[in-house]
């Protein structure tokens, strides 16, 4: 992404797009859910859903009374037209005012494509491999870092292993805006991949990312997933069990492409606690769905217990190594010094991937509340993989607990959604707080499993609505996803490419308003925490992209439009006479994505269609 010349008529378009007042989310709303937009204040009376196309008004409703949300210290109020279900383009506007929103589409299909953007991005960002015209279009490039011959930073010397002398430790992907590798932020990222396609399996097999290995008879979505998890093993120490913390340059190099970059030197740096045990939870949960791959990557899933076995003995021998950065290192530190909730998680993933009674008692796993989970608080992963696995495990789990915990969670988030003035689940506002609100979102759905209780799929379509623009600065905060995106996010691939649009489908990290410091002095529009982002480079605080934040966007994309395909019925009802129709289909489908062609269609109530 070229940017000298750009950033002046990008402010000019911000103001002039500023102008729609109305936010809704710019991607769209599913049909037969929950659609809301949010209105300043000082428009009352009815609003309007303007047709795109004929200009005409297809619904209207009454906006509901004011109220202050204080974290953007605006009035506002809500348009609701849930029961307007009509596919098409709208926008909306307040009747006889100027105000008026961007366009948004209303369909059966609205998050498939953000979901294939959200994954993609994972292969946009391999590491140690030449990215092809045939497979990344106009964002091919040149192999970066090959990772063969990383030097033993001092800090991660043994004896076997001394100071300078070098290990291979290719693949990955780049964690973020920078180049390095980092274990403990790959261990979440890569778990909530695997993730997508341990829940949803159906979907995810119809995913097609066009990546080298797709046609391979492995669903796309854990291909892209064993790239970075090979990695992540590659970083244990054969010899201890132990694993690096990170994979780095000693400082964050400039704005070059990948491969200027893997020309300066790359080192791992000391093995931690927090690291060790976020690869031996990944490589446990890879361990369980690999089993069903064993042709295509045969002894993978062996290798893989074998590892996390091998890296939860060295946690336990080594309890408390924390990440300690070095004098002369200067990139990200992903440092934890606590280190239970990790614990916790690898002993989650052992005892569902052995079913010994033993790991769950080894760190009492209903020890804590459940949460969002994060780079450094992961309990709830541990959580929600039990769930997943519930009928497959020993009497020794206590499920109804488990349950429980993630339910008492998911309701706080409801709560916070559903009371607050804007209607969004986002309430604090710090460094990624976009992946943070997203991985609440990602809760809910644990919830909406286990109960079936709409309010918590409503949740997470309240968050993905506040993360594509229905949010008080007007951004869809997803690259290329919407009407007003990112369009100089702090990411040195889309910076170094030499095309204007960055790298689409990366979600920034948002609203952070300790941010004073990386764009100079009254950078920032606003210091209210809602509204502190700048869609800037400079601003690592608040426009960064990484693995962390964009793996539960593409969870929630991928679950929300796996659910919502029984429900492509719609697309035939209104093409024939609907009195006519009887279409069957399996109510067991909640979780599965099923395309139209896949229902049975009786006409007449004989002669059956496929
Ligand atoms: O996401 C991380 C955030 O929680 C921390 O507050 C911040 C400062 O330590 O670091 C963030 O992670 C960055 C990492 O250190 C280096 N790569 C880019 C990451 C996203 O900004």
């Amino acid at each position: 992404m070229k940017k000298s010349f750009i950033l002046p008529i990008s402010l000019i378009l911000i103001s002039w797009l500023n102008a729609q007042e109305i936010t809704v989310n710019q991607l769209g709303y599913f049909t037969d859910q929950l659609k809301l937009a949010t209105v300043p204040a000082e428009y009352d009376g009815k609003f309007q859903v303007v047709d795109d196309n004929t200009s005409l008004v297809v619904y209207q409703g009454e906006l509901s009374f004011a109220e202050l949300w204080s974290p953007a210290d605006q009035e506002v109020r809500i348009a609701d037209f849930t029961s307007f279900s009509t596919p098409g383009t709208y926008h909306l506007e307040v009747e006889d005012t100027e105000a008026t929103s961007y366009s948004f589409s209303i369909g059966s299909d609205i998050f498939r494509e953000l979901s294939r953007l959200a994954m993609r991005y994972y292969y946009l960002s391999r590491v140690s491999m030449p990215l092809l015209e045939e497979y990344a279009g106009e964002y091919a490039r040149a192999a970066g870092h090959p990772d063969t011959a990383v030097r033993i930073h001092a800090s991660a010397a043994s004896p076997e292993r001394p100071e300078g002398s070098t290990i291979s430790t290719p693949r990955g992907w780049y964690d973020a805006g920078d180049y390095n590798k980092y274990v403990v932020n790959a261990g979440i990222s890569n778990y909530t991949v695997f993730a997508i396609a341990e829940h949803y399996p159906d979907y995810a097999a119809g995913l097609d990312l066009n990546i080298p290995e797709s046609g391979n008879g492995v669903p796309d979505v854990i291909d892209e997933g064993i790239y970075d998890l090979r990695w992540m093993l590659s970083m244990q120490d054969p010899n201890d069990g132990g694993v690096y913390h990170k994979c780095t340059h000693l400082q964050f190099t400039g704005f070059i492409t990948p491969a200027q970059a893997a020309s300066i030197p790359r080192y791992v740096v000391m093995k931690t606690t927090a690291a060790t045990l976020d690869m031996a939870a990944v490589a446990a949960q890879a361990s369980r769905i690999l089993r069903d791959y064993e042709t295509q990557y045969p002894g993978l899933a062996d290798s893989c217990l074998e590892a996390a076995i091998y890296a939860y003995e060295w946690a336990q021998a080594h309890p408390a190594v924390y990440y300690q950065q070095p004098e002369d290192v200067g990139t990200g530190s992903y440092g934890d010094n606590n280190v239970t909730d990790e614990f916790r998680w690898a002993s989650m993933e052992l005892y569902i991937a052995t079913l010994d009674d033993n790991y769950l008692d080894d760190y009492n796993y209903l020890g804590a509340n459940a949460g969002a989970p994060g780079w450094a608080g992961v309990y709830s992963l541990g959580l929600i993989s039990l769930l997943r696995n519930g009928d497959q495990l020993t009497e020794a789990v206590d499920i109804e607990a488990v349950k429980q915990k993630i339910l008492t969670y998911a309701d706080s988030y409801y709560n916070t959604y559903v009371s607050s003035a804007y209607k969004i689940p986002a309430a604090s506002f710090y460094w990624g707080s976009n992946g943070g609100v997203a991985n609440g979102a990602l809760m809910s759905l644990q919830a909406y499993h286990i109960t079936k209780n709409e309010k918590y799929r409503e949740a997470a379509i309240a968050c993905l609505d506040y993360l594509l623009g229905r949010n008080p600065t007007h951004y869809s905060f997803v690259t290329g996803v919407g009407s007003q995106t990112p369009m100089y996010p702090h990411d040195r691939k889309s910076a170094s490419d030499g095309i204007v649009q960055p790298i689409p489908g990366m979600l920034v990290g948002g609203p952070n308003p300790s941010n004073t410091y990386d764009c100079g002095a009254n950078a920032y529009p606003s210091s209210l925490p809602a509204l502190s982002y700048l869609d800037n480079e400079c601003s690592y605080s608040t426009n960064e992209i990484t693995i962390n934040w964009n793996a539960p966007l593409a969870y929630l994309a991928c679950a929300l439009q796996a659910y919502q395909s029984p429900g492509a019925i719609d697309a035939f009802t209104g093409v024939l006479d609907s009195s006519l129709i009887f279409v069957t289909y399996d109510t067991d489908l909640d979780e599965t994505s099923v395309n139209p062609g896949d229902f049975t269609v009786t006409v007449n109530a004989g002669e059956s269609r496929s």
